[in-house]
């Protein structure tokens, strides 16, 4: 459950048990007496460097600073290694060399639809580099690579929409999606991000659903000198989610944060009661800030293949979808899922705003359709 952590694996089981009951003692904040209680009991300030570090954890960090890439780009081939590996393989005997004829697109089209790229973008795609054979003149099976990535880019570019941040503030991001997808993990790596951008944050603990949610959220949160609004309502009940995303963003106004990363409770889209309940966040969100929330951002599992364009027309049909996170490419082997969001909206796909590639606070970065494509051939 706390995977999210898992760069500071190497640290004492005890201390992280302690850290974590400090963490939602410290942080807990109801929401009647947010005003009254000074900003320190709220923010959580443990910063970085006055962390224990012990002996073990700096072998392993040495390990993984030789091993890993820092750049993103290099991160980025790392993890696309899986789908890079998968298609390298198959593509390498169709293009080797020969003629293009009808077997061979025969061959290529069942490559995709086995990389998840589903019918739709398969079928673009198929069309796209016939057109491009056919303008080229190209003869040679081997020149089908170049033409190849050059259709993936040319579909994929569409998808390339930077999430602009400057418009409002604070800009309130409402993240949503189904269980397990990355949906926190994000919020983590987002806040770093905005961060690096010199922004301040602010994150609304709105998966009230489990409790383990709140202090996943509440302990990123002292780690990494972010203000969390995490009431606890102190016994089994559950806040209402919307109740603590308008608290959370009034809190922000009033301290003049520009960015609310608004978490909430993971939920199958067949789960009507629950689809709802989303509905009813989002609405109450506009009754904090008119316009707000600024963007609603899915997060999709790369691993769920078409299911994940399955989820991204219903959440989009209960909230109006604005942006997309798509979280672990890097343990798929099949990338093509990208493409076949752009295959399901050929006219006006969903902007994918970021990407996950690994569980590291690094490995979540805007989407950019070249650096993909490249990473995705040898
Ligand atoms: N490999 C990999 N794992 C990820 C990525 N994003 C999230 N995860 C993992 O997915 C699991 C579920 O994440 P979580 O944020 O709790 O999902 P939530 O239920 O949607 O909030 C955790 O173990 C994360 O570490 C990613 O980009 N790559
Ligand atoms: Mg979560």
């Amino acid at each position: 459950m706390f995977n999210f952590f898992k760069s500071k694996k190497s640290r004492p089981e005890e201390e992280k048990a302690v850290e974590k009951e400090e963490t939602a003692k410290d942080a807990a904040l109801s929401p009647q007496s947010k005003e009254e209680i000074p900003q320190d009991a709220v923010k959580t300030s443990l910063p970085a460097e006055s962390e224990p570090v012990t002996a073990k954890s700096e072998v392993i960090q040495e390990e993984t600073e030789e091993t890993r890439p820092t750049s993103f780009a290099g991160k980025l081939r790392v993890g696309l290694a899986r789908t890079r590996q998968n298609l390298s393989k198959q593509l390498s005997g169709l293009f080797g060399g020969g003629k293009i004829d009808e077997e061979l697109y025969e061959e290529l089209e069942t490559i995709l639809l086995t990389a998840d790229t589903g019918v739709n973008a398969t079928t673009q795609l198929l069309e796209d580099l016939r057109q491009q054979v056919k303008k080229k003149g190209l003869t040679d099976a081997a020149d089908l690579k170049t033409a190849l990535k050059e259709s993936l880019v040319e579909m994929l570019k569409p998808l390339e929409r930077p999430l602009d941040t400057t418009a409002n503030s604070p800009f309130v991001i409402m993240i949503t999606g189904v269980n397990g997808v990355g949906k926190t993990t994000s919020i983590g790596k987002l806040a770093k991000y905005f961060q690096s951008q010199g922004k301040s944050v602010l994150l609304a603990a709105g998966d009230t659903f489990r409790a383990a949610a709140r202090e996943q959220l509440i302990a990123w949160g002292e780690r990494n000198n972010v203000t969390v609004i995490a009431p606890d309502t102190g016994g089994d009940k559950k806040n209402d989610p919307a109740a603590v995303i308008f608290d959370a963003i009034n809190a922000a106004k009033a301290r003049g944060i520009d960015i609310v990363l608004a978490d909430t409770a993971g939920r199958l889209t067949t789960q009507m009661h629950l689809m709802e309940e989303i509905k009813k966040v989002k609405r109450v969100i506009g009754k904090a800030i008119p316009d707000a929330p600024h963007e609603v951002m899915l997060v999709l599992d790369a691993n769920t293949g078409q299911n994940a364009v399955t989820q991204v027309k219903a959440f989009d049909e209960a909230l109006d979808v604005t942006g997309l996170i798509l979280t672990k490419l890097d343990g798929t082997a099949k990338g093509g899922v990208v493409a076949a969001i752009c295959g399901q909206y050929p006219q006006n796909p969903p902007a994918l705003r970021f990407i996950g590639v690994g569980e590291g606070l690094d490995d979540l970065r805007p989407f950019n359709a070249n650096d993909f494509v490249n990473a995705l051939f040898d």
